[in-house]
């Protein structure tokens, strides 16, 4: 029996990079999943508090993302789809592992590294400078590892990106199973589902991924775009100038992308449709996209904007979600608490 766990953070309307390279795979796990298999899917409010959030948005965001998540097919009586920041367990197991986990590891995190990065002491170039940063870019890590654990999951399915984190996750979990021991072990060693993971770049700056913080609103698509915009911004990608159509995603990044995003609404190999688009040009090759894309979220797209408005509905399914993770999460904690001598 699998127990999966996977997470999302309402930091604004999902886009195509969210939807190729994570929702989509959900809502595939659904279709796929055996009877006893539970499946958990959490909006987590918690881990978009590491940057800062606009309350009135936040809010927002929030009660949209659960409209998404059932408009692109979670089934809220199959899987359990529930607001992370309902359920109190998460932090309080977030603190424990914080309890447990050295310092140096949250260092070696290239997330963390890449936060750096960005912010180089102005005075000195190699001088990095952590005083800008808030301690939750720090340990969030440890909060997803809880997120993982509190359900004592055996599968997270996410993207390459996220590798690292759940590495981190698995020593923790063996940490607290060899630290705090009883005649059997408290957490499986959860493992990351192989799903086909696609990185969507920026249609932008094909350099970067599609984020949903990029300022550049022509950066990305998103899931509730109209057939008009998606359009418009297929249009306006940056590619490159380079004749005829070819997969090169170190030379024509651009380009390769938007033979990525074909494949992926199309459900082909990325090197078949590079073919068949050969002696073609962009403006070819841009219109397919669009159109390709257009049908792929118009299904979701109508079902997204009339549950957006159906208020009572949504705060049921979150209200439902909460109450069966919480009774999950409960079990767990309350060994957890045991074997901690908390109790
Ligand atoms: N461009 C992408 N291509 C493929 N997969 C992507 N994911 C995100 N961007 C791409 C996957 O989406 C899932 C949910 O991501 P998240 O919202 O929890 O955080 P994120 O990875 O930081 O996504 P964004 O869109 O870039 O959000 P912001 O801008 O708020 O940080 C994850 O499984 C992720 O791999």
């Amino acid at each position: 029996r699998r127990v999966v766990f996977s997470g999302i953070q309402p930091t604004g309307v999902p886009h195509l990079g969210n939807y190729l390279g994570a929702l989509s795979n959900w809502v595939k796990l659904q279709r796929t999943a055996a009877p006893e298999d539970e499946l958990f899917f959490s909006i987590v409010g918690w881990h978009a508090l590491t940057l800062p959030q606009e309350p009135t948005s936040l809010a927002k965001s929030r009660r949209e993302l659960l409209a998404t998540l059932l408009a692109i097919g979670l089934d809220p009586k199959r899987s359990v789809i529930f607001h992370q920041d309902h359920n109190q367990s998460h932090t309080e197991l977030a603190w424990i592992l914080n309890c447990i986990t050295p310092i140096g590891k949250l260092r070696r995190m290239t997330t963390w590294k890449s936060r750096l990065a960005t912010s180089r002491n102005a005075n000195d170039e190699s001088e990095v400078d952590e005083s800008m940063l808030n301690a939750g870019l720090f340990t969030y890590p440890v909060l997803q590892a809880a997120d993982i654990l509190a359900y004592r999951s055996t599968h997270v399915p996410v993207g390459e990106d996220q590798t690292q984190h759940l590495e981190l996750c698995r020593d923790l979990a063996d940490t607290f199973n060899r630290t705090f021991k009883s005649s059997s072990p408290l957490f499986p060693l959860p493992s990351q589902i192989n799903t086909t993971s696609r990185r969507i770049l920026s249609l932008k700056d094909p350099s970067s991924k599609m984020s949903k913080s990029s300022p550049d609103l022509q950066s990305r698509i998103l899931l509730t775009d109209t057939g008009a915009q998606i359009q418009s911004k297929i249009r306006a990608a940056v590619t490159d100038s380079i004749a005829g159509i070819s997969y090169d995603p170190i030379a024509r990044p651009g380009t390769s992308n938007l033979l990525t995003i074909l494949a992926a609404c199309t459900d082909e190999d990325v090197a078949d449709v590079a073919k068949r688009y050969e002696g073609k040009g962009h403006g070819h090759l841009k219109a397919d996209v669009a159109a390709a894309v257009e049908e792929m979220i118009k299904g979701p797209r109508a079902e997204f904007e009339k549950l957006r408005h159906e208020t009572a509905y949504l705060d049921q399914v979150a209200k439902d979600g909460a109450e069966r993770a919480m009774e999950r999460s409960d079990r767990t904690m309350k060994v957890v608490r045991e074997r901690l001598g908390l109790h």
